[in-house]
């Protein structure tokens, strides 16, 4: 009804803005509607009122003080939920700081979907300098899996479900989504919006693998006379931990797992060779890689690394991944678990067989590493000034008490001392650097790891590694979330004894106490300068299920330059 002006009546009015809902609550919808439960984020123009309204209704808002640790979060959430996580960010610099995280997330094919509040299409594509101008999209193009735009409220749903399934599905990786302030802001009928938004229907199908691919692999393993399985974190992330162990133990196969790979199988299996992985990588005929991918961090399948007789199968998703560094005597394409299953499936018992060469082998050169490392060990124990190997072995056995604890790790010899001294008894459990080998993970990790499984947390961090994202002490502090950071701090970037040549500080050196900063946020402080220390301390951090920090005090001349890989530094004149 209209008054004589053709102006609508006052009720009129009320039944129409009772009709009518804009771009923010159709996003909040679709979220609802895929399921998320999280967004981690940072706030600001144009995306406020959509985290406050996605709390409203129920989605759980985690408040970052820097896009990128709310980036790794949302990384990490998808890791280890099989869901993409989900990160919000302003605008070109938050957009951009968000960025790294959502990069790291596709090198280390974790599902996630940035989404991220843009400016005026009519200005920014005119260059005339806008609030916050940037082509986001054109930008985020070349970091991620995928990005689109949408550019219609009534595109909102499509947008998302192309972005989320294009995160989980296949290979899974980074989408970046891009929803300019325009489209937020716009007005639309409610009835027509809701029709505009759909759930997804078997976000990451299946893939089984062909069976004449399955035998082939099958009849290749069968042949081996030294076979080795390499679990990577893509096996952790496959979620088909009994399907694994399956195989792994019904064929008695000697395994080595990836860093992120540690738990899928208790690290002190009897078939782990772990212990021996420079004589398993060197000598095995036959090697199956199973979500883990020939590059850098298995120097490419390269001898004198590998035999260069060494024939490769591998289990991936990704077609393209095969070949990439060596050639792929039995490409396995599929998802872990339809592939591990086949396998299982269509061998005969007994085809694969171990020998009991090859097994004493493998024994031998563990026992002789372990009685190594057992005297170095315990030396660390009695060491003053506190060695990483001492503060770790009080981790390792502090976190044997309580296996559900996640392991957040980051660092130079900070990781590479605690992957080998921390053993890992459950899946997924252990969260680390990863592919890139980046520090920043460090406290996002640990946040998405306590926020999504709401178990405790012990980040061990490097003095350094911690510095990255060390401000979200408050954000652990603010959500009150049970994570113990443990600093291990030899005051510098890896050591921290290198002699200063100028007035300045050495390009390596650190100083700091961080058991101060967390003091500042309400959380609670330590100093420990002991194992026996940090074996109190933890125990005791752990049991209050509160956020803490151990600063605990190592000697500043432990540790190498670079950790395990010095030799990528390049070596031309030198610099002293
Ligand atoms: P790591 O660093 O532990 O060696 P990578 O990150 O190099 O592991 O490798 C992970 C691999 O796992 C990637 O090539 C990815 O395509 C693959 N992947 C991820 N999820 C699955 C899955 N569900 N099924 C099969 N392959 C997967
Ligand atoms: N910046 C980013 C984002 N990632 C990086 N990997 C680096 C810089 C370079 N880098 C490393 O590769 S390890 C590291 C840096 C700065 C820190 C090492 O020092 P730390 O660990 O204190 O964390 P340790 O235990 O003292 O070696």
């Amino acid at each position: 009804m209209t008054d004589a002006s053709n102006h609508p009546t006052e009720a009129e009015d009320a039944d129409d803005s009772a009709a009518l809902t804009d771009g923010i609550h159709v996003v909040v919808d679709a979220l609802r509607t895929h399921g998320v439960e999280n967004i981690y984020g940072v706030v600001g123009i144009p995306i406020t009122d959509l985290a406050r309204l996605a709390q409203k209704s129920g989605i759980r808002f985690i408040g970052f003080r820097h896009e990128s640790d709310a980036g790794h979060a949302a990384a990490a959430a998808g890791f280890l939920t099989q869901r993409p996580g989900i990160c919000l960010t302003v605008s070109a610099p938050g957009f951009l700081n968000g960025l790294v995280a959502l990069a790291n997330a596709t090198t280390n094919c974790f599902p996630m979907v940035q989404i991220s509040g843009s400016s005026e299409r009519h200005l920014v594509d005119l260059q005339r300098g806008d609030y916050e101008e940037m082509d986001q999209l054109a930008a985020a193009r070349q970091f991620c899996k995928a990005a689109y735009r949408v550019s219609r409220a009534e595109d909102i749903g499509r947008g998302l479900a192309r972005a989320m399934r294009t995160a989980i599905s296949g290979r899974p990786g980074g989408v970046y989504l891009d929803i300019p302030a325009a489209v937020l802001g716009e007005v639309l009928d409610a009835e027509k919006a809701a029709a505009t938004v759909w759930p997804l229907v078997d976000p990451a199908p299946r893939q089984i693998p062909e069976a004449t691919a399955v035998d082939r692999a099958i009849d290749l393993l069968a042949t081996a006379e030294r076979p080795l399985v390499v679990l990577g974190k893509g096996a952790a992330y496959a979620q088909a931990d009994d399907a694994i162990r399956d195989f792994i133990e019904t064929t008695g196969v000697p395994y080595v797992p990836m860093s992120m790979a540690k738990g899928l199988l208790p690290d002190d299996h009897p078939q782990s060779a772990a212990t021996a992985r420079s004589l398993a990588l060197k000598r095995a005929d036959v090697v199956m890689l199973v979500g883990a991918r020939l590059n850098w961090l298995l120097g490419h399948g390269d001898a004198p690394q590998w035999s260069p007789d060494a024939k490769f199968i591998q289990v991936d998703i990704e077609a393209a991944e095969m070949d990439s560094n060596q050639p792929i005597a039995a490409p396995l394409v599929g998802d872990i678990g339809s592939v591990m299953d086949a396998l299982v499936e269509r061998s005969k018992p007994g085809q694969i067989t171990v020998a009991d060469q090859w097994r004493q082998e493998l024994a031998g050169k563990s026992q002789q590493n372990v009685a190594r490392m057992a005297k170095t060990l315990e030396a660390a124990k009695t060491a003053h000034p506190m060695k990483f190997l001492g503060a770790l072995q009080a981790i390792r056995d502090v976190l044997a008490e309580n296996p559900e604890a996640y392991i957040v790790n980051e660092g130079a010899n900070a990781l590479d001392k605690a992957r080998n001294t921390i053993g890992m008894q459950v899946p997924r459990h252990r969260l680390d650097s990863g592919t890139w080998g980046v520090m920043g993970i460090g406290m996002g990790y640990a946040i998405a790891a306590a926020v999504e499984t709401g178990k405790p947390v012990i980040a061990v961090e490097g003095d350094s590694a911690f510095g990255f994202s060390g401000i979200e002490l408050e954000t652990i502090c603010r959500y009150n979330l049970p994570i113990v950071t443990v600093v291990l701090n030899n005051s510098g970037v890896y050591r921290g004894d290198e002699a200063s040549t100028t007035s300045d500080p050495a390009p390596t050196l650190l100083k700091a106490r961080h058991d101060l900063m967390i003091q500042a946020f309400g959380g609670k402080g330590y100093q420990a300068t002991t194992p026996a220390e940090v074996e109190t301390m933890l125990r005791e951090a752990l049991a209050s299920g509160k956020p803490a920090l151990i600063d605990a005090v190592i000697d500043p001349s432990d540790g190498t330059e670079s950790g395990n890989i010095a030799h990528l530094n390049p070596k031309g004149i030198s610099v002293s």
